[in-house]
């Protein structure tokens, strides 16, 4: 067996060494991991790809952690990826986060990874969803990306999630500028985190204004959620928004999907119907037979007499 295909066997049957290889490679980008990614591909398409964008300190990874616990206790299977250089995961916030997250890790169904936002050979999106590909055909049934919200990786987010949660929290100063700038646009689901300060409800308000002001008739109306990601309060209800959102992509594909098919079956009887009248009206005018001697006799052909026929039904018309 090569390496590439040990790597992916290890990876299909889950195995967190073999998909923390698999992600180092994509990293590096190397002629291994393209191959890899190749590979990859069949097995992927299954999991729900959560995006968690917002300010820096709104609460991101802290809740993630809470999300994580209450996808597990439903039986769910979660990877996490956290594009960003001060998430606890690499050391940058409060130590408890940190040791709570490496509890986490010990579960076997638990696959936790940060990815520095260093410059990647191939740019962070592709590497980020190359390593959500590689989760994806682990057997996760959820994966959840981490992004701060600040330049161009909120937005790159959306190349990446099935679902967008935009978040902030109050506090946070002008933050808000920044949602209305860029965030407002991708987000499925708002949290409003840290609803146990004073303000919380406040940001609600704003956000609610802005949504108003940007009011596309868009199938899904992005609910505003709040959460107090310290105690783990509003995580299931948030979940269970994310739920709402995967079946309503679900049933959004298959709706384009029979119209699709729709409209080739409409193409089809259009097609049957007309030519049937016109060839019938022919026959009733003596038209047609008159057009069969012309094409035996070679004076003019099948194609030229039809194109003919149509040019002149269209003049009496
Ligand atoms: N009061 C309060 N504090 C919170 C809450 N959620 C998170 N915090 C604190 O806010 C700080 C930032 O939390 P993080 O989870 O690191 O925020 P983040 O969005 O991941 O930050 P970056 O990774 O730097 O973008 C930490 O000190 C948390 O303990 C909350 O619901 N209420
Ligand atoms: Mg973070």
């Amino acid at each position: 067996m090569t390496k590439i295909e040990e790597i992916l066997q290890g990876i299909l049957t889950g195995n967190k060494r073999s998909i923390a290889k698999a992600i180092t490679l994509i990293e590096n980008a190397t002629a291994e991991s393209k191959k890899l990614i190749a590979k990859i591909y069949p097995h992927t398409g299954k999991a729900h790809i959560i995006g968690i964008t917002g300010p820096s300190g709104s609460g991101k990874s802290t809740l993630i952690e809470k999300i994580v616990r209450e996808y597990r206790q439903n039986g769910k299977k979660v990877g996490v990826i956290a594009v960003d250089p001060t998430s606890p995961f690499t050391g940058g916030a409060f130590l408890g986060d940190r040791i709570r997250m490496q509890e986490l890790s010990t579960d076997a169904e638990v696959f936790i990874r940060s990815m520095a936002t260093r410059n990647y050979p191939g740019g962070i999106a592709r590497a980020t969803k190359d390593a959500v590909k590689v989760l994806d055909a682990s057997g996760k049934d959820v994966i959840i990306v981490e992004t701060v919200g600040a330049g161009q990786s909120e937005v790159e987010i959306i190349k990446v999630a099935d679902s967008v949660v935009v978040m902030h929290a109050p506090g946070l100063g002008d933050e808000i500028q920044a949602i209305k700038a860029g965030l407002m646009e991708i987000a499925d689901i708002f949290v409003v985190n840290k609803a146990d300060r004073e303000n919380a409800d406040k940001a609600v308000i704003d956000i609610q204004s802005i949504l108003q002001l940007n009011n596309k008739k868009n199938a899904w109306k992005p609910p505003i959620l709040k959460t107090v990601a310290l105690t783990g309060e509003g995580v299931p209800k948030l979940i269970e928004k994310l739920e709402e959102h995967k079946q309503f992509l679900r049933k959004e594909k298959e709706h384009k999907k029979s119209l699709l098919k729709a409209e080739a079956e409409l193409v089809e009887a259009i097609k049957e119907q007309t030519a049937r009248a016109v060839i019938e009206e022919l026959k009733r005018r003596g038209k047609f037979e008159e057009l069969l001697q012309k094409i035996l006799k070679r004076e003019t052909d099948p194609v030229s007499a039809a194109e003919k026929l149509l040019e002149e039904s269209f003049r009496k018309v």
